[in-house]
């Protein structure tokens, strides 16, 4: 029913807003109010304020929705809640874990564990590194063949950026992480490391 583009956008507005909704963001970004992006329902739980978006397929309700969400991501990118580069949406929960715990929370989000394919992708990546002066594990494992590393999905590597003389582990450290720099390291996969998304 909805382009990827609009479902990715979609995602990653509930993902943040359900964060802002349990007061997780909260010190992250203490000047910044979501109130208005709320509305309260008898229950007292708060609930995104969705009524006009009575969705059909008429395609001025598309328009509505793409129009609004543009708006909601003009908001995000303002107060720096996400980052981008090309179509890649980049989002942290301000948590942190291991490699596996991270993959698997950015699964449960609807996206996956951020992973740079171009320099853009990696500052985009690198600016939440920085704000929270935390390394954080990429989508990218060591490969059967020890010391050469690939993606989550087996693609070899066609950008990279290594620290100077990594990766330095011959087998002995198979995850990958990024320094407040921006270059890799790569990393036995059990440090607690800041939580960074791709959607
Ligand atoms: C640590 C560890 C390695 C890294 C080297 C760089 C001593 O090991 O973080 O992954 O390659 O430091 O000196
Ligand atoms: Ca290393």
């Amino acid at each position: 029913m909805f382009s990827p583009q609009l479902h990715k956008i979609l995602v990653v507005s509930f993902f943040l807003l359900s964060f802002c909704a349990q007061g997780n963001l909260a010190g992250f970004l203490p000047k910044f109010s979501f109130k208005h992006f709320f509305g309260v329902s008898n229950d007292g739980r708060q609930t995104p304020d969705l009524k006009n978006l009575a969705l059909s397929e008429n395609g001025d309700d598309i328009h509505q929705l793409a129009y609004r969400i543009s708006r909601l991501e003009g908001v995000l990118l303002l107060n720096k809640i996400i980052t981008q580069s090309g179509g890649k949406i980049f989002a942290t929960n301000a948590k942190r874990a291991d490699f596996d715990a991270t993959v698997e929370k950015c699964k449960e989000a609807g996206g996956s564990i951020a992973t740079p394919r171009s320099p853009g992708e990696n500052d985009a990546i690198l600016y939440f590194v920085k704000y929270f002066n935390t390394y954080a594990y990429l989508g990218i494992k060591q490969s059967l063949i020890p010391g050469k590393f690939q993606l989550l999905n087996g693609a070899w590597l066609n950008y990279t950026n290594w620290y100077p003389k990594e990766p330095s582990g011959r087998g002995e450290e198979e995850c990958v992480e990024m320094y407040t720099d921006g270059t890799w390291n790569d990393k036995a996969c059990n440090r607690n490391h800041l939580i960074v998304c791709q959607f």
